[in-house]
């Protein structure tokens, strides 16, 4: 495999690892995970929208390992606080990654609220980055609610009180399969694989 079919996801988080490969099916692309590589971690998140996070993740990748990279940051909008957690849903119960205290911030500061006012986001940008600095970016919007509990055991992070729209149950009840052909980063990542597919890489250019 030469070297320019590499690609790597810039992302810490090996459930977004594996749903972006399965939704991609980047059967042309030998994909590789960000934890394949010792010693590397995601550079520290310093932007203030999703679009400058991944690009942050995506360069800082490319640039160091010298292979086209791929990101995702992603956040949960919810309209009752006022667009919170957003950019900075990882950390939102204080510990960065810790889902069940995000998850318990969120439901705390909705209590007693209705469910018709718990309206609220999913949103993911992904990012294609190239060593020469080339980038290109997707986005993908789910609405939904969110649960006054949480309700099943797949998926990760708001998974289990994230109800999508014209669904009746959160992702986290929906088999894997289902999520990846409707989530927010379903919907992006479906996109740039799309982009990808029609994308030139010895000239950087869309055929
Ligand atoms: P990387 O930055 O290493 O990619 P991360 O988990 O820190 O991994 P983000 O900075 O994009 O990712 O944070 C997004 C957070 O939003 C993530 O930690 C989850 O809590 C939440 N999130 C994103 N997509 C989600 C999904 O599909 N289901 C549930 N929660 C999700």
């Amino acid at each position: 495999m030469s070297k320019r079919n590499i690609l790597v996801l810039a992302t810490g988080n090996r459930n977004k690892y594996e749903e972006i490969v399965k939704i991609m099916s980047l059967s042309e692309w030998d994909v590789k995970f960000l934890k394949d590589f010792p010693n590397i971690s995601t550079p520290e998140e310093t932007g203030t929208t999703y679009e400058e996070n991944a690009l942050i993740k995506a360069k800082f990748c490319s640039e160091l390992l010298k292979f086209p990279s791929l990101s995702d940051d992603s956040g949960l909008e919810v309209d009752a606080l006022e667009g919170r957690p957003g950019v900075y849903s990882s950390s939102y119960g204080g510990v960065e990654g810790d889902s069940e205290r995000n998850i318990h911030r969120l439901l705390k500061d909705l209590e007693g609220i209705p469910w018709h006012k718990r309206t609220a986001r999913f949103i993911c940008c992904a990012m294609f980055v190239l060593p020469d600095g080339f980038f290109h970016c997707e986005k993908g919007i789910v609405e939904g609610h969110i649960a006054v509990e949480p309700y099943g055991d797949n998926g990760f992070g708001y998974d289990p009180v994230f109800v999508p729209l014209g669904y009746e149950n959160t992702y986290a009840e929906l088999l894997q399969e289902e999520k990846n052909k409707i989530s927010h980063r379903a919907l992006a990542f479906q996109k740039m694989a799309e982009f990808l597919k029609e994308f030139d890489y010895e000239n950087c250019s869309i055929r």
